[in-house]
């Protein structure tokens, strides 16, 4: 049984304790490798690496710090098959997703914040005879990068690489659903020599590695639910600690009889469904309005018959499996509460089970529900898979109170060939981004975070990197 290692000071390592946590595929319910159970013990050793490597790290020139990242991004390119096929098999995903999305966008990340890191600049004022002001932006110190089980690898290097490219160094916790690319990742770092120390990854449990990672770092990036993320703010709030926090959502889907029918329905099928749901962007209340709920209604589930749900190996599959066993559970669960309330299911609602070695999966119906109150739990709680509700509205007022009346606020798409409409519309929408005519439609440069209970900050282009640094303001005397 293979088992993964925690990678500090540019060593594979085992967890102090030897403990380990069994990690599954849920493509088929099968135990497949064993991730440590670190704990504090771990993450005192990660955080003296980090603080080791700092000095020389963020005193080099950007260019270095450049050359590293570049050689590093390559290197995942060079690897790129593996760990395809490993975070299909880890997360459930299907490979083509992996191959189209997850690992290609792991490179990116890392070339993006490199070279923006080239043009990070800071503002200069001028106050005439008096003096003259300029702004220092210096990296913080040792980051604590906490990533969830979704979007695996491209969510942990989101952060790693601006954190790294501004000067600091990283101690990472993944998820410990799906540690695995992190693991090969970190095989990668060793085998091209990155400079050790700078990048560490300790595998572990949330609760006891992920909570010591908030308590020993000097500023924390976190990704995952909204719950966790009270936890983590609380933890870091104890020290004024910066951090950022990507939560959870959920996102309206807004379509106006007046939009591009065949189109919308395509996008909205995607923004449903695309990583089984399981995307916090993810489109999970549909509001249609009424005149053409009907026609949206039969086009959309006719379009959900072509969907196939299978081996996450097969490119004909649309869908893989979900991440684990309770968090089919715990999908379920909430299909049955939406049925017991009156709610109709539609489409799906129902595990599935595959054949021969894929029978143990998690596999899951893409499921439409109706019926229910916009204020009923299930329209109001993210359910974080294949899980989507038609909801009717007549009249803007009518439609953004219901899209605003829930704790989320992370991203909207509004349907409209009026685009003063659809623009005024995603004006008054509460989220941090909204697509007009789209969804998923990504520039890495632009701001990208949630309001209300979606998160705190905001992560992408500058933005990240403004997020590691502290600007500091020196203002000289100008001698006439
Ligand atoms: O997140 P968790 P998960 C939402 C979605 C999903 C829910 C749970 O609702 O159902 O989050 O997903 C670590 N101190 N999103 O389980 O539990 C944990 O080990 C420090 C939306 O992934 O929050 C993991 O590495 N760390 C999200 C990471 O936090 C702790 C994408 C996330 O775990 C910790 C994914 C603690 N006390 C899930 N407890 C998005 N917005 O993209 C856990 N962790």
């Amino acid at each position: 049984m293979k088992k993964l290692l925690n990678y500090i000071d540019g060593e594979l390592v085992p967890p102090i304790n030897k403990l380990y946590l069994e990690n599954l595929s849920p493509t088929n319910g099968e135990v497949y490798s064993l991730v440590p159970d670190s704990n504090s013990q771990d993450v005192k050793l990660a955080m003296g690496a980090a603080r080791k490597a700092f000095k020389n790290w963020s005193e080099q020139k950007k260019e270095y710090r450049y050359n590293w990242m570049m050689k590093l991004a390559k290197a995942i390119d060079e690897h790129s098959k593996k760990l395809i096929i490993a975070e299909s098999y880890d997360n459930g995903k299907p490979e083509w997703l992996a191959e189209q999305v997850d690992i290609p966008r792991c490179s990116a990340n890392i070339r993006f914040f490199a070279t923006a890191m080239l043009h990070f600049d800071s503002k200069c004022y001028d106050m005439g005879n008096d003096g003259l002001n300029y702004t220092l932006k210096h990296p913080i110190g040792v980051a604590g990068c906490i990533s969830p089980w979704n979007l695996p690898l491209y969510l942990l290097t989101w952060k790693i690489a601006p954190a790294i490219a501004t000067g600091n160094t990283v101690v990472a916790k993944p998820s410990e659903i799906t540690p695995y690319t992190a693991y090969l990742f970190s095989e990668i770092c060793k085998k091209i020599n990155f400079p050790k120390g700078v990048i560490n990854i300790v595998h572990g449990k949330g609760v006891s590695a992920g909570a010591a990672v908030v308590e020993y770092a000097d500023v924390v990036s976190f990704t995952g639910g909204t719950e966790t993320g009270k936890v983590v703010a609380t933890s870091a709030a104890k020290e004024f600690k910066k951090c950022s926090l990507e939560l959870g959502g959920k996102n309206p889907t807004v379509v106006f009889s007046d939009c591009n029918f065949n189109s919308t329905i395509d996008v909205a099928v995607k923004s449903a469904f695309l990583n089984q749901g399981q995307i916090c962007l993810c489109g999970s209340r549909l509001f249609i309005e009424k005149k053409i709920y009907s026609k949206f209604k039969s086009a959309f589930l006719k379009k959900l018959k072509n969907l196939r749900v299978g081996d996450p190996k097969n490119p004909k599959n649309n869908l893989g499996a979900i991440v684990s066993y309770d968090h089919l559970e715990k999908i379920i669960s909430i299909i049955e509460l939406a049925k017991k309330d009156g709610g109709k299911v539609l489409f799906g609602g129902k595990r599935l089970f595959l054949k021969k070695t894929l029978k143990q999966g998690y596999y899951l119906s893409p499921t439409v529900i109706e019926g229910l109150s916009y204020k009923h739990i299930v329209n109001q709680e993210e359910i974080f898979g294949p899980v989507v509700t038609l909801i009717p509205f007549e009249g803007e007022k009518d439609l953004i109170k219901m899209c605003n009346s829930t704790k989320y606020g992370l991203s909207a798409s509004v349907f409209s060939e009026n685009i003063s409409k659809a623009h005024r519309v995603a004006a008054k929408i509460d989220a941090g981004l909204v697509w007009i005519n789209t969804w998923l439609l990504r520039d890495l440069r632009v701001p990208f975070g949630g309001v209300k209970q979606s998160g705190l900050g905001r992560e992408g282009g500058f933005y990240s990197l403004d997020f590691f640094t502290e600007s500091k303001n020196a203002c000289v005397k100008i001698e006439n």
